[in-house]
């Protein structure tokens, strides 16, 4: 994609700290484990820089048949999770109209033309690094005063991402490691869990993984009533502060759940809520991925034994946008 130059900003004096020229916090702290200044002051992709071309083309290799899933949901209702609006899809012009005369090109060259209107995060989705900061910081430092509802992200900005995820996919079915269709809402899944599901599937993770977690939680949660009290719930498995350190160390590019927060709802250290997703985005810099659709590409994995394969999704180039929905693809 071609470059899109930031906007220029001039630095910032809130009261009790500065901003300096570039839209970093002076003197900002990132938690124990981190990600700042390790790809460049400047950095604005975080464990994208992971994805060097020697990995791709590694990472390409593992083709063997050709089989693809993409791990996209559907978009339009119903929208699992619950935690924003349906996408609202309509036609401006339609080629019924124009069949029945009353649209563009007539019955001989019937034209259709649509929108969606979504949130960014509604569907299968990567979070920006301008979706969630703490202590008023966003990832390498960055001033979370730079994202506003007038100019949108003027750093951090979800196009930086354009170029694409794509490298080596692994998934770890912890759901089946653990002998279950799906696991429980709040079901923390730690370094343990993470360990016992690769052993168990014979694979290793590597640094520029992208790791795909499979919990079976969006096809549970997809089959219930609309009446049921679990329907209406936020409450859902996914990964445990515990393994902000793991993800760290092995060095993963990319952490992407069949959930819609990927983080365990409610965190089950009584943190606050979004202390997860502080430790992920603001800190490391980690690609995070939500409501991620694995189970066709789960029940591969286990009929096959082969847990790996290669992984390309394209963020939107939105510029300035917290978040692009996606449709990631594996190809085995
Ligand atoms: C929030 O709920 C803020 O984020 P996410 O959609 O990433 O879980």
């Amino acid at each position: 994609m071609r470059d899109v130059p930031d906007p220029p900003f001039s630095g910032w004096e809130p009261p009790d700290y500065r901003v300096d020229a570039d839209g970093k916090v002076v003197g900002a702290v990132p938690g124990p484990h981190h990600n700042w200044g390790r790809f460049g002051d400047l950095d604005q992709i975080g464990t994208a820089n992971l994805l060097t071309a020697e990995r791709i083309a590694a990472a390409a290799a593992l083709v063997k048949t050709g089989k693809r899933f993409s791990l996209a949901l559907p978009i339009g209702p119903p929208t699992p999770g619950g935690y924003r609006s349906e996408p609202l899809h309509f036609y401006g012009m339609a080629a019924g109209d124009a069949v029945l005369g009353a649209g563009r090109g007539g019955a001989a060259f019937p034209v259709s033309d649509d929108y969606v209107v979504m949130a960014l995060q509604a569907s299968t989705q990567i979070d920006g690094f301008g979706h969630v900061g703490g202590d008023s910081t966003l990832y390498n430092g960055y001033w979370a005063g730079l994202v506003t509802a007038t100019a949108g992200a003027r750093r951090l900005g979800i196009h930086h991402l354009a170029r694409g995820i794509v490298g080596r996919a692994v998934l770890l079915d912890v759901a089946r490691h653990l002998g279950l269709d799906h696991l429980e809402p709040g079901f923390p899944i730690g370094p343990d869990e993470l360990d016992g599901a690769a052993v168990a599937q014979g694979v290793t993770i590597g640094p520029g993984d992208i790791v795909l977690v499979h919990t079976g939680h969006v096809s549970w949660k997809i089959g219930l009533s609309p009446t049921d009290p679990d329907a209406r719930s936020r409450h859902e498995p996914g990964i445990s502060i515990r393994a902000i350190p793991w993800l760290h160390d092995h060095d993963v590019a990319m952490i992407a759940t069949d959930t819609a927060a990927c983080q365990v709802v409610p965190p089950e250290s009584g943190d606050p809520f979004l202390t997860w997703h502080v430790a992920a985005l603001r800190d490391l810099g980690l690609l995070v991925g939500e409501l991620f659709d694995l189970d066709e590409l789960a029940a591969d994995c286990a009929a096959d034994g082969v847990s790996e394969g290669f992984f390309v999704a394209a963020p939107m180039p939105v510029v300035g946008a917290s978040g692009s929905p996606l449709n990631p693809i594996v190809i085995k």
